[in-house]
């Protein structure tokens, strides 16, 4: 047998080392559990720049070194104008799911212009580019003001859709009834396509979550949950946002969905894309959803 030259040599350990990366363990060993989470306002971006991006990938994106994830996580974050709670929920959570040894990516999708606000309508958008930049096989929908109070809350998908936001401290960390289904979710690719995406039609504040409850439900699914000790969660105090009221014909479309819910979502979804920037942090991608003036 030849005796390999030094570079030779170093080729070989490479290719043993990448052939050999065993899948991530279904238990992280790096989890804390409990987290002390505070919202102090003089935190900058260039500071959460500065201690998280050294193990990001452009575009808000990580992978474990030393496993392979068993999904390719999407988180996607509707979002318009909430830059100071950007801040917060990026020093939070970039830790947590890199502790979580997740492949994952973060999309911040911002809502263009003045018109009404359209919570998953933006989530729809989110889904249809996040799949253009990667084959995610996984969907975390999350609010941008909610940061998990434990690590043991994994953001990666189950069997079933997945309700993560289950104890927040606005509700006293109690579901505040049992269909509740908004804050925190995730759907693999196969449970979204299932119910074909989720609804544009729900224009302001409210309704939305209840109708994909109702489409999970009327599709023979059920809903997953974590224990109130681990779906803790703080909502960053906040007021209703401009061109975000509460919108009292959402109401009354929920008792439709049945009827609607396969005209309406990711079948019927129509906007289009006006800039993605990569940052370090997140890929944040700008779209006119073609919203109605209030
Ligand atoms: C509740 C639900 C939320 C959703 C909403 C009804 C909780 C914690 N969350 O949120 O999942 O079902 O009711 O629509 O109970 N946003 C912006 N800019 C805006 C308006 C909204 O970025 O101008 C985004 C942002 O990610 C925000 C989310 O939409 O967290 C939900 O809006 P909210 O925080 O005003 O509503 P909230 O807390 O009542
Ligand atoms: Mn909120």
């Amino acid at each position: 047998m030849k005796v390999l030259n030094a570079s030779h040599e170093e080729t070989q350990v490479t290719t043993t080392k990448s052939t050999t990366l065993g899948r991530c363990p279904d238990n992280p060993p790096t989890l804390v559990g409990p987290l002390h989470v505070e919202f102090e306002s003089k935190r900058t971006l260039d500071q959460v720049r500065e201690i998280i991006s050294p193990r990001l990938q452009e575009g808000g994106r990580y992978k474990p070194p030393d496993c392979v994830s068993q999904q390719k996580v999407a988180i996607i974050i509707a979002f318009r104008n909430r830059h100071e709670h950007l801040i917060h929920w990026l020093y939070y959570l970039h830790p947590i799911l890199i502790r979580q040894q997740l492949d994952y990516t973060v999309y911040i999708v911002n809502q263009d212009g003045e018109g009404v606000f359209n919570r998953a309508k933006l989530m729809n958008a989110g889904y249809v580019e996040a799949m253009k930049q990667y084959d995610h096989d996984c969907f975390v929908f999350s609010d941008i003001d909610l940061v998990p109070m434990d690590d043991r809350n994994l953001y990666r998908c189950f069997d079933n859709p997945r309700h993560l936001a289950v104890a927040m401290d606005k509700f006293n960390f109690h579901l505040p009834y049992s269909n509740f289904f908004g804050g925190v979710s995730a759907l693999s690719k196969r449970q979204y396509l299932k119910i074909n995406g989720f609804p544009n039609t729900f224009w302001g504040w409210g309704g939305e979550d209840d109708d994909i409850y109702n489409r999970i439900v009327y599709r023979g699914m059920s809903i997953s949950r974590p224990n109130l000790v681990m779906g803790k969660y703080k909502m960053i105090k906040h007021k209703r946002d401009l061109h975000n009221e509460p919108n009292p014909k959402n109401a009354g479309k929920l008792s439709r969905t049945r009827q609607t819910m396969d005209k309406d979502g990711i079948s019927s979804l129509k906007y289009t894309v006006k800039e993605i920037k990569k940052d370090i942090l997140y890929t944040f991608i700008t779209v006119d959803i073609e919203a109605p003036l209030r």
